[in-house]
């Protein structure tokens, strides 16, 4: 699992707002739609919350300690929702208690393991992991013109740990037949026992116009392993895209550090 760092998300705070009316352009789903896919619910429900809840971000010491600028990132993208949004003055339990005390009712916190979103009233839930896989799944989908159907489509899931499983488990909810590409040979039994297809290479993936990339080795996907029509959705860490493909694949990929799955986690809390 990749560790941010400060210097990533160091000009979030502008941008978190310009990406959010970015993906809306480019993909038709802004920050609020893509919550409201995750919960179940409508944008109109998610605008309706995003008036009437109060959000804390909360830093966190332990382990590798905070990242610099995280609380923040995550304030700025909640933020960028409409959500009335604060950042503790104080980190760990105590600040945990300070939301409390002023009056916040979903709590953003992060440690080395996990990253959640939790509503205290209702017990509400949002998993960094599983908004995030859900997001980038229906980010792609809708890239693809697929948001009413997948059936039968053919998709590459490259990477399959934590959001990989979760990505190739929902596109095959959402009817995709899902092949993987993974180069822990490892993996190669549990991603036949659960029904995926095994790339042997990476020179298969050119079959594939349809791409979740969710391994975590920056700039090893060189443009001619890539399908000429390929679409991509990447939460990866660090991207994969070499430049030159990222130039050949403008506008045919999605790929950011935090926005997307902190967005949906929302939905999961509200
Ligand atoms: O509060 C802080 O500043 C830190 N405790 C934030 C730590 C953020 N955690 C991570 O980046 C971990 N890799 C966990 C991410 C889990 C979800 N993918």
């Amino acid at each position: 699992m990749t560790r941010l760092t400060s210097e990533w998300i160091t000009d979030m705070e502008e941008k978190a707002a310009g990406w959010n009316d970015e993906l809306r352009l480019r993909i038709g789903l802004d920050y609020i739609d893509l919550a409201a896919k995750f919960s179940g619910r409508s944008r109109k429900e998610i605008l309706k919350a995003s008036e009437v809840y109060k959000v804390a971000v909360i830093p966190v010491t332990s382990g590798l300690g905070t990242i610099s600028s995280f609380s923040e990132s995550v304030a700025a993208i909640v933020r960028a929702m409409g959500f009335d949004v604060i950042v503790t003055e104080n980190t760990d339990v105590n600040g945990i208690y300070e939301a409390y005390v002023k009056g916040a009712e979903i709590l953003f916190i992060a440690d080395d393991d996990r990253y959640i979103a939790m509503n205290r009233k209702s017990g509400a839930v949002g998993d960094n992991n599983i908004a995030t896989a859900s997001g980038y799944a229906e980010i792609l989908l809708s890239m693809a013109g697929l948001s009413e159907g997948a059936k039968g489509a053919k998709v590459a899931v490259l990477g399959y740990g934590i959001i990989g499983q979760l990505i190739a488990s929902y596109l095959t909810g959402k009817g995709a037949v899902v092949s993987i590409y993974e180069k822990d040979e490892s993996r190669k039994k549990a991603v036949k026992a659960a029904g995926y297809g095994w790339m042997e290479d990476k020179s298969k993936l050119k079959e594939f116009k349809y791409i979740a990339d969710a391994t975590s080795e920056g700039g090893w996907l060189e443009a001619e392993y890539l399908h000429d029509e390929a679409v991509i959705a990447a939460p990866g860490i660090p991207f994969s895209l070499t430049e030159e493909a990222k130039t050949k694949y403008a506008g045919r990929y999605i790929h950011d550090l935090l926005e997307i799955g902190t967005a949906c986690m929302i939905g999961g809390a509200v």
